[in-house]
């Protein structure tokens, strides 16, 4: 049986020429929602590829052997590089709170590379069955005044889990990155039961896993909503626009945006420019401060090249 109607799409996978598509609209098909589909010869795309999180016209549905046909890419909202995966409304950031220990800088550099993508990021700490309570609250504390209310995670006890699970249900399509050993995997795993991606103990996470090479993917948690499966990927922050990063800082944006502070010139980048009125007085201001610094010296570099 073949129809010749067109639906939209959504690429779940991608392996050479071929795409696994999930039709949006599935009303019509009851099961049999998933189709394996090639792009259409004649389509040019103006050169672009297509990735998983691409929305996608398909055409030439035949149920019976559940293939069909891409004829056109919609315009997508972002495209993260590494690993390739276009339309995430949600990225995690995902760190554990020992083991390996929290490093700071390191933990900005992801956060505000997730924000220069334009999605909304949350913050998730993990290994709190590790640290005291006290830790626990004065991490909340710390992360609250960066403009984050983490949500803090622990093998032992599934609460915080479940909410997590409910939260992401909601979401049209989120990610996880954080940087080796923090428990992506274990938390993967958890939220996609029989995904089976290998989890490691930090000192093996040097050797790679035989999952490394697998594609992205992404599953589906309800209708409508997704998380990416990056396996083998231990995401590395973004370079990020330096006009971009004030807006980036809550701490910053927050000043600005309430007019509490006029800075002589609009485009102020609040470090050492003239007339600068920022309140400097924030736990990442030196942080900040520094990729300012670092990609202004990138820049004047190119500059030079
Ligand atoms: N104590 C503790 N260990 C955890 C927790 N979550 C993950 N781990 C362990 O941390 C190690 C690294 O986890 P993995 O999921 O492979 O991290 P990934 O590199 O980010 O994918 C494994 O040995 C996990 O069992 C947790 O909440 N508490
Ligand atoms: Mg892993
Ligand atoms: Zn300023």
């Amino acid at each position: 049986m073949k129809t010749n109607d067109k639906h939209l799409g959504l690429v779940t996978k991608k392996f050479n020429d071929f795409f696994l598509v999930d039709l949006k609209n599935q009303e019509n098909f009851g099961d049999s929602e998933r189709f394996l589909c090639k792009v259409r010869k004649s389509i040019n795309f103006k050169d672009q590829l297509i990735y998983v999180g691409d929305k996608v016209v398909i055409d030439n549905i035949d149920l019976k052997s559940k293939r069909a046909v891409i004829t056109s890419l919609k315009k997508r909202k972002n495209l993260l590089a590494r690993p390739s995966v276009a339309n995430i409304s949600n990225i995690y950031i995902i760190f554990s709170v020992e083991e390996p220990e929290l490093n700071l800088s390191q933990l900005n550099r992801f956060l505000i590379s997730a924000e220069s993508m334009e999605v909304s990021v949350s913050l998730v700490l993990t290994k709190c069955d590790l640290i005291s309570n006290k830790r626990r609250s004065f991490l909340l504390d710390k992360f609250s005044e960066w403009g984050y209310q983490a949500i803090t995670l622990n093998l032992q006890k599934t609460d915080n889990f479940k909410n997590l699970l409910t939260e992401l249900r909601q979401k049209e399509c989120s990610i996880i990155m954080g940087p080796s050993g923090v428990g992506k995997t274990t938390l993967l795993n958890m939220i996609i039961p029989g995904l089976q991606n290998s989890t490691a103990p930090v000192s093996n996470k040097i050797k790679r896993g035989k999952n490394t090479t697998r594609n992205v993917e992404l599953f589906s948690l309800s209708n409508q909503s997704y998380i990416v499966d990056t396996p083998g990927f231990n995401m590395q922050p973004l370079d990020v626009d330096i006009r971009l990063l004030p807006n980036l800082y809550s701490e910053i944006y927050q000043q600005v945006i309430d007019g509490r502070i006029k800075c002589k010139f609009r485009n102020c980048l609040h470090v050492n420019d003239e007339g600068c009125n920022l309140d400097k007085s924030f736990e990442r201001y030196p942080f900040y401060k520094e990729m300012i610094e670092s990609s202004k010296s990138h820049y004047y570099q190119n500059q030079e090249d």
